[in-house]
């Protein structure tokens, strides 16, 4: 396949030609053609996510020259050894980046950033690949086994998904994905799973397949964090949208072959300033389960924007825009699935979306840096359906009302603050499942070793914490990172996130004793990180 190439080469080449042209205004510390292409790999890789292409700033604060050469080289070096209380990870610390290379990203941060390239519809086309036309595939599927209660596992690192069986725990296909696997999601019918890596590559697997594998893949973007499909009534299976970082854009495919058909440009403008911002990227995606639509965030701009699918094939995409807050990031829906809630994790507030009415309904002040995940929803006895949160920045869980109609006491407020022990936040993900007494936690991001190594489980009526699982000590230099429950949600599943170089393990909890019942194991077990249960990701039960 030549589009890789295609794409590496124009984005290296334009980084390249970029470089005789970085403003002089005060000088920054010198830096080679070569020097500035690696160090721009570099910057790709680690940070764009939270600073953005064009540094301006999202999750973590603009890195623009005016900024960075007050700072100079020695106080960036340290910011990026170190890493900061805010969530940012300590690059160097943790070995993944030599002083080499954290010198090398001080200096490059002080020159103007290179300006990153477009893609077009014709360059996407040239990376699209079906491996299996549809017409070939099965009608039905081809194994005996609970395909339901399949998990898809990201192996981060090595750019593969593998596909475990949830009722044996065997291994059943290690599928190749490309660099950095962001997340995965399940079609209408659960058949397809999808995953969309951070280098745009989207990848859809038939799970009806003898052994099941990738059927189509397609790079629509350089830079992306999210994929859903069409669940409506009638649009079941037909198609796929990819939320791009870079270009700032949503890229709409052929559910079935990935055939890319529409790019939207989501370059827009401050909801609040009504200043340009060209680096308005997609956040978080959901499919409504009411409605044709694609409930889209987009991070910088402040806006959810509510995708009408239904004319894309005459050409049509209606899109209302809702102003919310700045930075969206990631959420998930309530109980009901009406009202979805996005965490606009700079403001410290999440944002409700009432997707029936198609209007904002509230925006909630909780604690800092919110990390939902995809929440974790609770019908409890006093408080009715909450939703909860965790935080990157604080140790509280914030639990929020979410029934105006049956509590409108407690609708949109803070119901509750589940405290977790010890110090600081570091939370990424939070769990639970109907069928469980249990609320899960991890805190990957927490500088404790301790603390990164453990999950916190709550009980989901008195929010007391009940027991804290570490993950076995054999497992060095690891986090666990994010909770997934089976089908009927009897267990739980944690990540041993560790180096690539080094095999861990999938812990499989039982869910009533919480004790660890087995650890998938074995030479494919590399970087861990999400984990999607087919029917739980096709149904949004979280
Ligand atoms: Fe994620 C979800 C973006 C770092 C693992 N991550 C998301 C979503 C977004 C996002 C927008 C929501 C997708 C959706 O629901 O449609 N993530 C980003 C970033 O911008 C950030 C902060 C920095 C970056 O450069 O990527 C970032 N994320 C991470 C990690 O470091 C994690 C732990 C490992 C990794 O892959 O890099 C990580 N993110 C995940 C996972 C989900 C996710 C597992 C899906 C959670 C779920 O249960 O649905």
């Amino acid at each position: 396949m030549t589009g890789g190439l295609v794409s590496a080469a124009l984005f290296t080449g334009v980084i390249a030609a970029s470089v005789g042209t970085a403003k002089a205004e005060s000088s920054p510390p010198p830096i080679t053609k070569e020097e500035m292409k690696k160090a721009a790999k570099i910057y790709f890789d680690r940070c764009a996510g939270c600073h953005g292409m064009l540094r301006k700033g999202a999750t973590g604060p603009a890195l623009t020259p005016d900024r960075t050469r007050k700072l100079g080289t020695e106080a960036l070096e340290a910011f990026i050894y170190n890493g900061t209380l805010g969530g940012m990870p300590d690059w160097g610390k943790q070995g993944i980046l030599s002083k080499e290379e954290i010198n090398l990203l001080a200096r490059y941060l002080q020159h103007e950033p290179p300006p990153p390239p477009e893609l077009s519809m014709q360059q996407m086309k040239a990376t699209w690949k079906v491996y299996m036309p549809v017409e070939d595939r099965p009608t039905r599927p081809q194994h005996n086994l609970n395909w339901k209660n399949f998990f898809g596992v990201i192996l981060r690192d090595v750019g593969k998904v593998a596909i475990v069986d949830g009722d044996t725990k065997k291994l059943i296909n290690i599928v190749d994905t490309g660099f950095a696997v962001h997340i995965l999601r399940s079609s209408a019918s659960g058949r397809y799973m999808y995953s969309i890596g951070r280098d745009g590559k989207a990848t859809v697997i038939d799970l009806w397949l003898s052994k099941p594998d990738k059927v189509a893949e397609v790079k629509v973007c350089y830079d992306a964090r999210s994929i859903d499909t069409s669940k409506y009534h009638g649009y079941e299976d037909k198609y796929a949208v990819v939320g791009c970082y870079w270009p700032p854009s949503f890229v709409v495919l052929d559910g079935m072959t990935l055939e890319p058909k529409k790019i939207v440009s989501t370059s827009s403008y401050y909801y609040d300033t009504q200043e340009f911002v060209r680096e308005a990227r997609v956040a978080s995606i959901v499919s409504s389960h009411y409605d044709p639509i694609w409930v889209l965030n987009i991070k910088e701009a402040g806006q959810v924007w509510l995708v009408d699918y239904s004319k894309v094939d005459k050409g049509t995409i209606k899109i209302d825009m809702i102003d919310a807050e700045r930075y969206l990031h990631d959420g998930g829906w309530d109980l009901s699935k009406r009202y979805f809630l996005v965490a606009a994790n700079m403001r410290n507030k999440i944002v409700v979306i009432d997707t029936k009415d198609k209007e904002l309904e509230a925006i909630v002040k909780v604690g800092t840096k919110p990390h939902p995940g995809r929440g974790a929803n609770i019908d409890h006895p006093k408080y009715g359906p909450i939703w909860c949160t965790g935080h990157i920045g604080e140790k509280r869980i914030a639990c929020i009302g979410t029934d105006p109609k049956g509590h409108p006491q407690y609708a949109w407020k803070v119901v509750k603050w589940i405290k977790m022990p010890g110090e600081g936040g570091g939370n990424l993900f939070i769990k639970t499942h109907p069928n469980s007494k249990y609320l899960i936690a991890d805190r990957p991001l927490n500088p404790d070793p301790e603390l990164k190594r453990s999950i916190f489980v709550f009980d989901k009526n008195t929010f007391e914490l009940v027991k804290t699982l570490k993950v076995p000590k054999k497992y060095k230099n690891i986090r666990a990172v994010h909770e997934e429950f089976n089908k009927d949600g009897s267990e739980f599943w944690i990540s041993v996130w560790g180096k690539k170089d080094q095999p861990t393990a999938i812990l499989v909890y039982d869910a009533k004793t919480l004790k660890l019942k087995k650890e998938i194991t074995g030479d494919w077990v590399r970087t861990p990180t999400g984990k999607f249960n087919v029917y739980n990701t096709m149904k949004d039960i979280y």
